[in-house]
């Protein structure tokens, strides 16, 4: 940086560097202070115990201190070979045999991604997944996959817990060698709310795969394929196992609901068969598809497609195990759950009990019960960190098949409705739900056009409008921003397009983007982006470049942090979120073999400029740090 300042000096440049200009310019030594990592880490605890973490402020409290208890492994033996170790030997097509060959069901866990995405609003932190991650290792090496990674915990890691994603799937991956890590991903919008360039999508894709990812799941929010295209290819030149999902949606028992029908499922199946995909995904994200139906779905898709077929569900009407066994008769392979402290509700089905159900079956898996006994306790009192985040329970109805609303995005919603004081009026939010899906003509709705209609449904009822108001209005209405992007083709086309009528409403003339927005976007400049990315987090390597394209604004704000405090996910979670109680030691790695003790010894009375000193004990030696108390 002296350098930098130097040459960039105008004098200097001038031609009138001397020692006196050095003498006379003080700035040009005023160096971003170097703060130590243990400085950093201190002053996080000392600013957290003085001000709390703005991230748990004014929400309830979580008791636990308690270390969740982690199973005993033998840590010193390799861990049994599993999904990964033959994808590794024998390709994305050696696994498809692979499946095929399996007599029994076999399952992904997703307590680790959609489970705490759709019940703790995506908060789990990095900490709490390494702490258990050998034991899956060793423990339950017999699932298909853990699912980790993608959807949202990509952004909210670094916009809440202020950790980063890549670290997150590096450091699961070392402590996983031998299961296949899944992630869920976008499409076109990657890991984001709204279309990338396509270079971002292949950058990021090519980024996953080298960091340890195996299987991408992509979907399309509108089921539109011309836009799966490209992340599908993605995966495929990765060297990724390509998993292509159908979104579910509509009702294929109903015969009044005649846009999303059976046929139309097997289609889309086939074409996504076609163009290279190694497994099909059955994508429920609101968990709509019903125990009969998931049996006439399965067995039209056995009959139509060869690759094998991996079922998501969400059981927020708490039926969908039923839907899973059903689907599990007709030759279905592999299912996703949840292990049983993250699972139901608008999360999966409990994995624990889906296993028992299954066992001395012919579709039994080879898990054992007291192996993820083991790891479901340890989930059990992780939750209890995130007590901060739990949501009211929402059990739904038998509006659920009229809204279609997505588990990830129940609960959420919720809450907005709750921060526009729209709590009691919810059950009215969730029928103006139906009804903009009948004024969009009737969409798949799953991030991010599940957002865009929820949007719509909360501007409706905020501003007491029916849907003949929207539809006759003569004055132009400023509809929210994802609504525009939605309907104007930034997120790409659904079946039928939208119609005539809210184009003209929505977009008020402006023009509509009819083609893939990948196709008419320019590519984005990486080599800028790598450059940025090298001066906000000091590398220069890909994948920071990828976080820059994706979220630029939570990723300078992250990096900023960073800088700030060093790296906070190794901190415990209960002192992450409450920081330390006086006398309290903690040990954090701050790399692997590089652990410091820190006792929290007492916080002095305020000086008069409105510091505290917070006293600490690092490694035995006495240390202080500064606080500006914020009370
Ligand atoms: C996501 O996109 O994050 C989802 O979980 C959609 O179901
Ligand atoms: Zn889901």
């Amino acid at each position: 940086p002296f350098l930098t300042r130097l040459i960039k000096n105008e004098k200097f440049l001038a031609g009138e560097a001397t020692t006196r200009l050095i003498d006379t310019t003080p700035d040009l030594f005023n160096l971003p202070r170097r703060r130590d990592r243990a400085t950093k880490l201190l002053k996080f605890l000392g600013e957290t115990i003085v001000n709390g973490n703005p991230l748990v402020l004014d929400r309830p409290v979580a008791t636990r201190r308690a270390p969740a208890p982690v199973p005993e492994i033998p840590a010193a033996t390799k861990p049994p070979e599993g999904s990964r170790d033959v994808f590794l030997k024998s390709g994305a097509a050696g696994l498809v045999d692979w499946i095929n060959n399996q007599s029994g069901l076999l399952l992904t866990d997703t307590t680790m991604r959609d489970a705490h995405q759709s019940l703790l609003a995506t908060r789990v932190r990095s900490f709490d997944m390494l702490q258990i991650a050998p034991a899956y290792s060793h423990l339950a090496s017999q699932l298909f996959s853990l699912e980790m990674w993608g959807g949202a915990t990509f952004d909210t890691s670094m916009r809440f817990l202020n950790e980063c994603p890549w670290n997150r799937l590096v450091d699961l991956r070392a402590a996983v060698p031998n299961i296949l890590f899944q992630m869920l991903l976008r499409a076109s919008n990657a890991v984001g709310y709204t279309n990338y360039p396509d270079n971002v999508v292949q950058l990021f894709v090519k980024e996953a795969a080298a960091a340890g990812m195996d299987v991408f799941r992509v979907f399309d929010a509108l089921n539109w394929v011309p836009n799966m295209r490209v992340a599908m290819d993605a995966v495929i030149d990765a060297g990724g196992i390509c998993e292509a999902s159908i979104c579910y949606t509509g009702d294929i028992q109903n015969p009044g609901r005649t846009k999303y029908s059976l046929n139309y499922y097997v289609e889309l199946a086939k074409e996504l068969e076609k163009l290279g995909a190694h497994l099909l995904a059955i994508k429920d994200m609101a968990g709509l598809l019903k125990p009969q139906a998931a049996r006439t779905l399965v067995k039209a898709l056995k009959e139509n497609v060869g690759i094998p077929i991996h079922f998501h569900t969400h059981d927020t009407g708490g039926i969908q195990a039923a839907s899973i066994l059903a689907a599990a008769d007709e030759g279905l392979q592999i299912a996703d759950a949840a292990l049983a402290p993250l699972s139901g509700g608008t999360s999966q089905v409990n994995l624990n009990s889906l296993v028992e159900a299954l066992r001395n079956t012919p579709r039994a898996s080879s898990l054992s019960t007291e192996s993820l006994t083991s790891l479901a306790t340890y989930w059990q009192a992780a939750r209890e960190f995130y007590t901060p985040f739990e949501s009211l329970v929402l059990p739904a109805t038998g509006d659920l098949y009229e809204h279609e609303m997505p588990g990830g995005q129940y609960t959420n919603l919720f809450q907005q409705a709750r921060a526009l004081g729209l709590s009691d009026r919810w059950a009215e939010v969730c029928k103006t739900y139906a009804t903009c899906n009948t004024l969009l003509g009737d969409i798949v709705k799953v991030t991010p056009t599940s957002k865009a209609v929820g949007d719509l449904a909360l501007f409706m009822v905020a501003n007491e409008l029916t849907a003949d108001d929207v539809l006759r209005s003569d004055k132009p209405i400023a509809f929210p921003a994802s609504v525009v992007d939605l309907v104007g083709g930034r997120m790409g086309q659904p079946p039928g397009g939208f119609p005539q009528r809210m184009i003209e409403v929505v977009l008020q003339g402006e023009p509509q983007v009819t083609g893939r927005p990948g196709e008419s976007m320019p590519p984005a400049d990486i080599a800028a982006a790598k450059t940025e990315a090298g001066e906000l987090v000091g590398s220069d390597a890909d994948r920071y470049a990828a976080s820059m394209l994706l979220y630029p604004k939570v990723f300078s704000d992250f990096a900023a942090y960073r800088r700030e405090y060093g790296n906070v996910s190794n901190i415990p979670t209960p002192n992450f979120f409450y920081g330390q109680t006086p006398g309290e030691e903690i040990a954090v790695d701050i790399e692997p073999g590089k652990r410091l003790i820190v006792k929290y010894l007492a916080t002095g009375q305020p000086h008069p400029d409105g510091h505290r000193t917070v006293f600490f004990e690092l490694n035995g030696q006495p240390r202080e740090i500064e606080v500006i108390d914020k009370a």
